[in-house]
């Protein structure tokens, strides 16, 4: 009405919503084998030193938990089923929420492959932060056929743990008045960044939840657990200020090796490559960023040091294919009667080029409800 466009207020109380995917590998699985659906499914190894990376709510009643030996997973609940991980389906997977958490907000913070921040304090299409989760999780539902879970509240911390509190398919709201109230009652360890170690000393000191955090003085914590005291003594208050930060699309990601003799035929030149193809492509595989280029580098014994880059039109899709890549810049690089010092392979060329600019500040929405 006034014609004065909103200015950012860092004052104004934030939207924070956390969405996180119900039994995301499991659940994955389940869906598409419609034979594992009602059973008990864990992914991962059932071998010898195998462990289970996810487990189906049916597994869990057994006690059938993540990070767990696969060993003991299989006598708590002797009919689970093992199924092995597919991260390609993962990955793609998470690409289609993330593209729907994108229709809301640029402020968009990926904390895993099936969870991520959204600060929705800007959006303007929608009254509330609880309409906005729950159009998302029907969108997810819709476009993968999977449930979310989401925590809608005034900052990332009370955000996150309100996304666990009604799993699964499920929504928690926090309102800053409940904020309090919400993190008195927690048990210590539902704290991000508090694990069992801390909980257990805290216990010892009579501490055991939000409220009896909150009764102690800084000094007190700071005594206790050092750097820590400050955001215990914040988070017991309900307070988090962190921003949502968009995660940075990185430029380039490689690895090099020097050696200590000097490398003279091809087939231990390959064999150096392919180590590297393999920490290049856990790198990738980590952060989850697949590049279009790969280059290859290649230092001489009289040091000059040559690079040589092939592009493709899709990201490379595989170890094998970013060792492949890198055998053939290789062999234009030798047969040379140098020895060769250095090698390193890099992958670059990741996402969209109008992708790569900096997400700018969103202006604030006063006045409306989580
Ligand atoms: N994951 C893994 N190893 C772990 C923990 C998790 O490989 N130690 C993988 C498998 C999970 C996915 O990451 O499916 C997401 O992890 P979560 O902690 O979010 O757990 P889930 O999604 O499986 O279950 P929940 O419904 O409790 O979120
Ligand atoms: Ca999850
Ligand atoms: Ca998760």
């Amino acid at each position: 009405m006034t014609g004065v466009p909103d200015a950012p207020d860092h004052s104004a109380p934030r939207k924070i919503i956390h969405i996180d995917m119900d039994a995301f590998f499991a659940s994955v699985e389940q869906r598409d084998n419609p034979e594992l659906r009602g059973k008990p499914v864990a992914v991962g190894g059932s071998s010898g030193r195998g462990v289970v990376a996810a487990a189906s709510y049916e597994a869990r009643q057994f006690g059938v938990r993540s990070a767990m030996p696969s060993v003991t997973a299989k006598r708590r609940c002797p009919d689970l089923v093992f199924v092995r991980a597919r991260f390609d389906i993962y990955r793609a997977v998470s690409n289609q929420i993330r593209a729907i958490f994108r229709d809301y907000t640029e402020l968009v913070e990926p904390l895993s492959l099936d969870e991520a921040y959204l600060d929705v304090t800007g959006y303007r299409k929608l009254p509330t932060a609880t309409a906005i989760a729950e159009e998302i999780r029907a969108r997810i539902n819709d476009a993968t056929g999977l449930t979310a879970s989401a925590g809608v509240s005034y900052n990332k911390f009370i955000a996150k743990i309100a996304s666990d509190q009604n799993k699964p398919d499920g929504i928690c709201v926090v309102t800053p008045r409940q904020g309090p109230a919400f993190v008195a009652k927690l048990p210590v360890r539902r704290f991000h960044g508090i694990g069992p170690k801390t909980a257990e000393k805290m216990k010892a000191l009579g501490i055991e939840t939000g409220a009896d955090l909150r009764a102690q003085s800084e000094e007190f914590l700071e005594q206790r657990f050092g750097k820590s005291a400050r955001y215990y003594y914040r988070a017991s208050r309900g307070i988090d200020d962190r921003q949502v930060k968009p995660n940075r699309i990185r430029k380039s990601l490689g690895a090099e090796r020097t050696y200590g003799e000097d490398l003279h035929d091809r087939d231990a030149m390959i064999a150096k490559l392919a180590e590297i193809a393999d920490v290049v492509w856990e790198r990738a595989q980590k952060s989850e960023s697949f590049g279009r280029t790969v280059t290859l580098k290649l230092r001489y014994s009289d040091f000059e040091t040559p690079t040589r880059a092939r592009s493709r039109e899709q990201p490379v899709a595989s170890r094998d294919e970013l060792f492949a890549i890198g055998c053939d810049l290789l062999d234009t690089l030798i047969p040379d009667a140098r020895g060769v010092r250095l090698l390193g392979l890099t992958m670059s060329g990741f996402g969209q080029a109008d992708e790569e600019t900096m997400v700018k500040d969103v202006p604030a929405q006063l006045g409306l409800e989580l």
